[in-house]
């Protein structure tokens, strides 16, 4: 059973190939997402080394001169999509979206390296780019000391309830008509709402404005919020691109003092009055007051807390499969719709490479066992329902195929 999963997963990736990028999964996701491409390359590593750097290497070859590492690519037109390139606008060739995605890359660079040692040079010439888009990040995004996102998308945690405080700012009145097409591939009711697609618009719109500048989309625009999810990846993306860096014999540049500094400024997300990691909304300085997936990260950068085990013991007694991306205690709670509740087989990767590196060997195998059997029984989906295990969105997805070579099978 499971040698013709492994067989599946692996034709998955083959599948979702475009020549040297995958797609997320054929029809919803035509392009290449940056944060995809990352597990995409750890896949890859399990049976095919050249081929996960050349994923990566595709990824960095689209960095904008200003460091940023673009969250889509568009390498070739494709109408199944909107927003698509003529809406961004970013002038890029091929075009590219305007905004970055969670820098996961380095954490996957060093686990391909880790899978075949012998590739030192192109993991070396991917060192350079990877502080590029590091150092993007502080000038860019990095305000009041923590990282932030100018766009729900930029998250990759699309419509998280943490960014309800701050999209209510978001005016997203005037877009203009639009056609989605996200609800033609998926049903509508597990997909974010018109009034969060108007406002996500908007703030395309804003950032169209003002050329794409991306310091003044961090101290302008209309949405600025602190993300958990963002600041703990970026810390653990700093440590091992330090390390990376070391055991190929590249220069490390400042990495090792960017995760130190990001690190001082992560008090200012503990939310003290709930006791849990928690986004901010900077723009009126109000937590979002919700416990939601990016605290599931904290282990991660090495910041969990005696609190966010009770609440993750807690979370976990209340659903049946895996972990939810939302406290399901919160009225909002919903099991289906995207972000905001269900569980991610890629995310739970993540969340349990925190756990084990801090030591909590029975969580992280418990999150393992839990997404394995999602997947054995629901397929390789986007994502499930975790009260009743339920396969949701996409199929034949490349990061969960991805996570499934490499940790969950
Ligand atoms: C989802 O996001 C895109 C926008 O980037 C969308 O909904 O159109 C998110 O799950 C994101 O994390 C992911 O990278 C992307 C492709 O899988 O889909």
């Amino acid at each position: 059973m499971s040698e013709s999963l492994d067989e599946r997963a692996r034709a998955i990736l083959l599948g979702n190939d475009r020549g040297g990028y995958t797609v997320p999964t054929a029809g919803l996701y035509p392009f290449q997402w940056n944060w995809d491409s990352a597990f995409a390359a750890w896949g890859f590593s399990t049976f095919d080394p050249d081929r996960a750097w050349t994923e990566l290497e595709t990824l960095f070859a689209h960095q904008w001169p200003d460091g940023m590492v673009p969250h889509i690519v568009f390498h070739r037109d494709d109408e199944g999509y909107f927003p698509g390139p003529t809406v961004w606008s970013t002038g890029r060739t091929p075009a590219t979206s305007g905004i970055s995605q969670p820098p996961v890359a380095a954490t996957m660079a060093r686990l391909v390296l880790a899978a075949d040692p012998s590739h030192r040079e192109r993991a070396a010439a991917l060192v350079p780019k990877l502080l590029d888009w590091h150092r993007w990040w502080i000038r860019a995004r990095v305000r009041d000391g923590v990282a932030c996102i100018v766009h729900p998308w930029e998250s990759g945690r699309d419509n998280a309830f943490d960014w309800d405080v701050g999209m209510a700012n978001v005016d997203g009145s005037d877009v203009g008509p639009y056609q989605r097409r996200d609800t033609g591939h998926v049903d509508p009711s597990m997909r974010p709402t018109k009034a969060e697609y108007d406002r996500y618009l908007a703030l395309v719109q804003f950032g169209r404005g003002i050329g794409w500048d991306q310091v003044r989309l961090a101290d302008e625009g209309p949405f600025l919020m602190a993300d958990p999810g963002v600041a703990f990846i970026l810390i653990r993306a700093c440590e091992d691109l330090a390390v990376l860096a070391a055991e190929v014999g590249a220069d490390p540049g400042d990495a090792a003092e960017m995760a130190e500094g990001l690190r001082a400024g992560l008090d200012t997300l503990w939310n003290d009055a709930r006791g849990h990691w928690d986004a901010r909304d900077l723009r009126t300085d109000t937590f979002a007051n919700v416990l939601s997936s990016g605290a599931w990260l904290c282990w991660l950068a090495g910041a969990g807390r005696p609190e966010m085990e009770a609440h993750l013991a807690t979370a976990w007694g209340a659903v049946r499969h895996g972990l939810p991306t939302m406290d399901p205690a919160h009225p909002g709670f919903d099991a289906r719709r995207y972000w905001r509740g269900p569980a991610w087989p890629f995310y739970n990767a993540l969340v349990a490479m925190g756990l084990r590196d801090a030591g909590k060997d029975a969580e992280a195998e418990r999150l393992r066992a839990d997404t394995a059997a999602l997947i054995r029984n629901g397929g390789f989906n986007e994502y499930f329902d975790p009260v009743e295990g339920t396969p949701c969105g996409g199929s034949d997805f490349t990061w969960t195929a991805a996570v499934w070579l490499t940790w969950a099978g």
